[in-house]
């Protein structure tokens, strides 16, 4: 079986955690390709950082804090508080220092030359991805960077999407999200193929604004989940109109749209064929796509209760094809 994956960060990962769990037991041979969002990304003291990949190689090779979601377990901030000590800014995006040691290498890598998808590739076998039959692919290797344009005292100004969601803890409401390069970016190598070439494409939890609709944005990905011949299917991100975690309201609210599961699926209606959604939301409808209810809550509380949600989807994905 081949799956195919379009994924940011946490959301993304656990589910994939999950999904990889649920295909080992069903279909140990399944090949699993994830397009990673590449919008979070930004250089801080000289260093390319990317928050999403780096989310789901430490969750899918074993190594995150599962108490936060992202960066490393066992985790120390020397190298940050000594970057504080010189008065280097910014202190509000927290790095630790075995998370240095991958920005560190990435950057060296970028500026030997490799593409982003190089880069990805071989940070991925350190985290052994592809014993696991997993392949780790950026959206794109053209940089792009996702702003927020906001509306203060009636000025706009723009800040980085990060700058947003750390430190402003997405308080100051948006009013709209630019994502520079974009437009002028081409998929990665094997993303359009991965989609196109699938058996079945999963949409994760993720954020359905600033983690799968900057991906969708990168031109050709829209086109190719309308073409494929695969059953494309997708976990919603909200229960009961609120987010599991982080702030997918404020991001919707920003584009107009209400903040409820079937609005997300609304997002996604010209390409989804199949919808998973939680108990609570069993009245979901949304015109050309299938819903389906996930039996117990739709929580990845644990890898067990992920890959249980996982199995639901890939039902729902046969009920569909
Ligand atoms: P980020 O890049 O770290 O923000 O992660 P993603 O974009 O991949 O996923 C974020 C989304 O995951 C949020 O909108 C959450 O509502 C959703 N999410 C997180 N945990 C859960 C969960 O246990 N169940 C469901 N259904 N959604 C979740
Ligand atoms: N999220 C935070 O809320 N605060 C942080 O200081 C922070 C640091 C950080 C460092 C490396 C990394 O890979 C991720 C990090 N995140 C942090 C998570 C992440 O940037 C955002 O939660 C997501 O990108 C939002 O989609
Ligand atoms: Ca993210």
């Amino acid at each position: 079986l081949r799956v195919t994956a379009l994924a940011g960060g946490v959301g993304g990962a656990r589910f994939l955690r999950g999904l990889r769990r649920h295909l080992d037991a069903v279909a140990p041979d399944s090949e699993l390709t994830v397009v990673a969002n590449t919008g979070d990304d930004i250089t801080l003291f000289g260093l390319r950082v990317c928050p999403d990949i780096d989310t789901l190689l430490y969750t899918l090779g074993g190594g995150v804090e599962e108490s936060q979601g992202w960066g490393r377990a066992e985790e120390s901030t020397r190298v940050q508080g000594e970057l504080a000590a010189y008065g280097a800014e910014p202190q509000w995006f927290s790095l630790g220092d075995l998370d240095f040691g991958t920005h560190i290498v990435r950057s060296q890598w970028l500026g030997q030359g490799l593409t982003s998808s190089e880069v990805t590739a071989r940070l991925a076998t350190r985290w052994g991805l592809p014993e696991q039959g997993i392949t780790l692919l950026p959206m794109t290797d053209v940089p792009v960077e996702t702003h927020v344009v906001l509306e203060e005292d009636g000025e706009q100004r723009a800040v980085h999407f990060q700058e947003w969601w750390v430190r402003m803890q997405a308080a100051v409401p948006a009013s709209r999200f630019v994502v520079a390069g974009l437009d002028r970016a081409t998929a990665a190598p094997g993303v359009l193929d991965a989609i196109r070439q699938a058996d079945v494409v999963v949409l994760p939890p993720s954020n359905p604004v600033v983690s799968i609709g900057i991906i969708l944005g990168v031109p050709g990905v829209r086109d190719a989940l309308r073409g494929t011949a695969a059953p494309v299917v997708g976990v919603s991100p909200l229960i009961s109109g609120r987010p599991v975690r982080g702030h997918a309201d404020a991001c919707l609210s920003a584009i107009g749209v209400e903040s409820s599961s079937a609005a997300v699926a609304g997002l996604y209606a010209d390409f989804l064929d199949g919808w998973l959604v939680d108990p609570a939301d069993a009245d979901v409808s949304v015109r050309g796509v299938t819903t389906a209810m996930h039996p117990a809550p739709l929580l990845m509380t644990d890898v067990e209760a992920t890959a249980s949600i996982a199995g639901s989807l890939l039902e729902l994905a046969d009920r569909v094809r």
